[in-house]
């Protein structure tokens, strides 16, 4: 990819639905019109819908379905909590590489992949992730709390991820405490939150989130046939990638923000009804131990209660849960 293609990409998507001239892009980046059409051709070839017409410029008709940096940087400015994004094509795991690039820096930052090739859950599990079809980003934030608060910015993250993706969708979202998001009995996302920590507090925040955004039902091979399922499945249509990541990051802002100055008191009524996981007999493991019971609620600190089926009661900040 040429190194004006994201400067190119992002002038076009600056005037979206209006025509720039050759003359006007190469002025901007002080490069030469034929420099210009080279890379507009470029884009093109690449499937981006780019209408050009001769003495009245170019113009982007829709917004590719493909992570442009040049987009994806304009999206952020204009939200102002990264310090820089990095758009990539391909990576083993966006959290892997979130991990290498924080350590020596205090800077926060997102990286958006269109498609991960060893995606990981919780306890080193797979997490699917091919090109196209999700969303698959990490993001380091640099919080300046203590250590014990790293489950509470996971609850809060749920709700912003889930108010997210209920815009899109026609059915009801819900969270399975603590890390995924279900829509009709299926996952559809799942995020996971680690820390970087040092005797005086948390370092950095990665948070990993991985949203099944357009895959249709053929797409999910496997265990995942009977398990997962996509926004796009319950939207009737497909989904925007750049409306969604707007919209998401606006949300983990809004979140990010109530978590650093509110108690998770002030939202667990609404992380309560937002769950699918009260009235039901739901298996948990915990720290290797199995056990089954029921939730019964979450405390003030962001503790599920459950009942076992010998009628023990457990405090749980960190489980695995079977529905
Ligand atoms: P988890 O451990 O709760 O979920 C992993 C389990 O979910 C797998 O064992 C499998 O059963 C199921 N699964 C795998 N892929 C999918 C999928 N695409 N849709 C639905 N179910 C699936 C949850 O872990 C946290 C996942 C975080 C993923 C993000 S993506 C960006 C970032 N990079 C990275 O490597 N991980 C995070």
């Amino acid at each position: 990819m040429s190194k004006y293609s994201k400067y190119v990409m992002q002038l076009l998507y600056q005037h979206q639905s209006n025509y720039i001239s050759g003359q006007f892009i190469a002025e901007h980046l002080s490069i030469s019109r034929t420099a210009v059409k080279k890379v507009i051709d470029q884009l093109k070839s690449e499937g981006c819908d780019i209408e050009s017409i001769n003495h009245k410029g170019h113009c982007l008709i829709e917004l590719p379905d493909k992570w442009y940096s040049g987009i994806v940087e304009s999206l952020i400015d204009a939200q102002a909590m990264f310090n820089h994004v990095e758009v990539l094509e391909q990576i083993d795991s966006t959290q892997l590489l979130a991990k290498q690039k924080l350590v020596g820096n205090s800077e926060t930052f997102m990286i958006l992949s269109d498609e991960q090739t060893n995606g990981k859950g919780r306890f080193n599990r797979p997490w699917d992730s091919p090109r196209g079809n999700g969303l698959w980003m990490s993001i380091v934030l640099r919080p300046k709390v203590s250590f014990e608060m790293i489950t509470k910015f996971n609850l809060f993250m749920a709700l912003g991820i889930k108010d997210t993706m209920q815009r899109f969708c026609n059915d009801k979202v819900t969270i399975k405490w603590p890390n995924d998001i279900y829509i009709d009995g299926r996952k559809a996302c799942g995020f996971l939150t680690e820390m970087v920590a040092n005797s005086d507090g948390i370092e950095a925040v990665i948070c990993g989130i991985g949203i099944n955004m357009n895959h249709l039902p053929d797409d999910f091979q496997g265990e995942l046939q009977q398990k997962a399922t996509s926004m796009r499945i319950h939207a009737n249509q497909k989904i925007h990638r750049y409306q969604l990541l707007e919209v998401l990051i606006h949300q983990i802002e809004k979140r990010y923000k109530q978590f650093l100055n509110q108690p998770f008191s002030t939202i667990r009524k609404e992380y309560i009804e937002a769950s699918n996981i009260w009235n039901r007999t739901l298996k948990f493991t915990d720290n290797g131990n199995q056990f089954q019971g029921e939730a019964i609620d979450i405390d003030d600190e962001g503790y599920l209660i459950v009942i076992d089926n010998q009628k023990e009661y457990h405090k749980l900040m960190s489980a695995d849960i079977e529905l």
